[in-house]
């Protein structure tokens, strides 16, 4: 059977989309004939005129939702081709089944489930004991139950790099994205993970680990076969079982020794860790402070750390020759402008390489949003916006300040003595300081995230994604609506 995946290359940088990937080499391996296509309008038509594919796959996030909606709506208006639709919002947003153009929603992880449901559709079968799919029967919509989690993390097949091949966004760029676990032990209020546990409540380990040898063949792939020379593991919180770290460090050292760089949390930042990564070829470490504030974040986030333990853990992970790249939320429902720059005055003191703040997207049916709501913070006129650093949904008291704050953060983080004059700062337009802060990321990317040795072809292609964006997009976007 042929199938069409509809990928949303628009949103992404040099980042693979690894679920599309996933999925396409569990259904190559069964026998299916699968290809891909950017989320464009005129690309769509071509790729079905040329292909002639029996389905229609997306995977979709909540915030580019209503875009691609849009888009499929249109190529089914024009081709009767079925489409599946799955991902974290078809997971949590099943009812999306009765926008016009979806015919079955796919919830959860799809490894497994989808082969069956192809091999369903396929036949014509009725798909009854499908697995995690949701579809309409007599006019009702059915949602079947979900298959307990892929318990072993190696029995699935490598993600299927090829099917991106004619993207040289993808491939022109040397640095691939890896994920070596599944699952977080956190359950942080604004964090899909909250909604994801409880759905699979009772369905199997909520964190789960591939195996090192396994985590190691798939890099060595990457760099033999793709020239990657550097690995983004993407997972929630890269894992920190002692004895896993260790056996990664050796191998992954001896055997792959490529840099790389991952997210984690303050919580997990041993010594030993810390230690482990470092010799592994860690170069830098994507960590949550979220709020400067240790009320809000146990109260608001559902995070609990202290601000002294974040400071020693920033102090250890730079002694190991690490950098640290922090991910903050300003604009929190019952926050203010004065804890947005506690926040920034925290990454100040653990001397963050560079620091992103992102306006708190309250996305539906986590506990932020209800919190939002309780409180009559929720402005349920406003469209999520396609990522988070430019718009809300809260109500933010001292709105514009703080969105000026968001630009301002990551330049007065890098040069303290900055800090005197925020509220000075804070009173004027912030379009130079876009400009400034670009130019800083740009900067920072290279010198702090993406630390490796880069070839002239992805640096110019990562320089061209870079600019993609406009510098101050979130004015762009206002004036002139979504795509
Ligand atoms: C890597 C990553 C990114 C990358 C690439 C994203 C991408 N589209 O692939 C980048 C950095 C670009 C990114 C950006 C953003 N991200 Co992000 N990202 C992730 C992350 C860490 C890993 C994604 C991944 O590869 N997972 C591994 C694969 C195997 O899992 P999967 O994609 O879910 O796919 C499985 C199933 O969902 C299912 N499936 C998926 N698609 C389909 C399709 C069909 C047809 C079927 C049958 C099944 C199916 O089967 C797959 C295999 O089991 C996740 C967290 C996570 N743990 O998943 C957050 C996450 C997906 N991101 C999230 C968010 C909010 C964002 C941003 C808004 C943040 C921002 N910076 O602005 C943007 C939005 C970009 C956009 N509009 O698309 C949220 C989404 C929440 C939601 N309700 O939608 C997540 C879940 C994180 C979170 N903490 O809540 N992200
Ligand atoms: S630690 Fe990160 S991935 Fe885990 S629940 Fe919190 S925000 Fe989500």
């Amino acid at each position: 059977m042929k199938i069409l995946f509809i990928v949303n290359t628009k949103d992404l940088g040099f980042e693979e989309p690894l679920g599309a990937l996933y999925l396409s080499s569990a259904a190559k391996r069964r026998g299916h004939d699968v290809r891909a296509v950017e989320n464009e309008l005129t690309s769509v038509e071509a790729k079905i005129a040329g292909f002639r594919p029996d389905l229609l796959a997306m995977s979709v996030l909540t915030p580019s939702f209503p875009y691609l909606y849009r888009l499929l709506r249109d190529v089914k208006r024009r081709h009767k081709i079925p489409s599946i639709v799955g991902g974290p919002h078809a997971t949590h947003f099943p009812e999306i089944l009765k926008e016009e153009g979806i015919d079955y929603v796919f919830r959860g992880e799809g490894e497994i489930s989808f082969l069956k449901f192809l091999d369903r559709f396929e036949k014509g079968a009725a798909m009854d004991d499908c697995e995690n799919l949701s579809y309409m029967k007599d006019g009702q919509m059915r949602s079947n139950p979900l298959a307990p989690f892929v318990e072993d993390l190696d029995s699935v097949a490598f993600p299927d790099r090829e099917l991106l091949g004619g993207y040289r966004q993808f491939t022109e760029s040397d640095v691939r994205s890896v994920m070596a676990s599944r699952g977080c032990p956190y359950q942080c209020s604004y964090c899909f993970n909250n909604q994801y546990q409880g759905m699979y409540k009772d369905l199997g380990k909520r964190l789960r680990l591939r195996s090192v040898d396994n985590v190691v063949a798939e890099c060595k792939a990457l760099k033999g076969r793709y020239g990657a020379r550097m690995i983004h593991f993407f997972d929630d919180i890269f894992p920190f079982k002692p004895a896993w770290v260790e056996e990664f460090a050796e191998k992954y050292k001896a055997e792959v020794g490529l840099p790389f760089l991952t997210n984690t949390s303050f919580n997990v930042c041993s010594e030993q860790y810390v230690s482990a990564l470092a010799r592994a070829g860690c170069k830098c470490l994507l960590i949550g402070v979220e709020t400067g504030n240790e009320y809000f974040r146990e109260k608001i986030l559902f995070r609990k750390m202290k601000n002294s333990m974040m400071v020693e853990c920033a102090k250890l992970v730079h002694s190991h020759g690490i950098r640290i790249y922090t991910q903050n939320l300003i604009g929190l429902p019952h926050g203010s402008l004065e804890l947005d720059i506690e926040t920034l005055r925290v990454n100040i003191a653990l001397k963050a390489d560079y620091a992103g703040a992102y306006l708190c997207q309250p996305y539906p049916g986590t506990p932020i949003e209800a919190i939002a709501k309780e409180a009559g913070l929720f402005d349920a006129d406003k469209e999520f916006n396609r990522s988070f650093y430019y718009s809300s949904k809260i109500k933010i008291a001292d709105r514009e300040k703080v969105e000026r704050l968001r630009i301002l953060f990551p330049i007065v983080v890098n040069f303290p003595a900055l800090h005197n004059f925020i509220y000075l700062f804070l009173r004027f337009p912030s379009g130079p300081w876009g400009v400034i802060g670009k130019l800083l990321h740009g900067y920072k990317i290279k010198s702090a995230i993406l630390r490796y040795n880069m070839s002239a072809r992805s640096f110019i292609n990562h320089t061209k994604l870079f600019f993609r964006r406009p510098i101050n997009r979130m004015v762009l976007e206002e004036k002139a609506g979504e795509p």
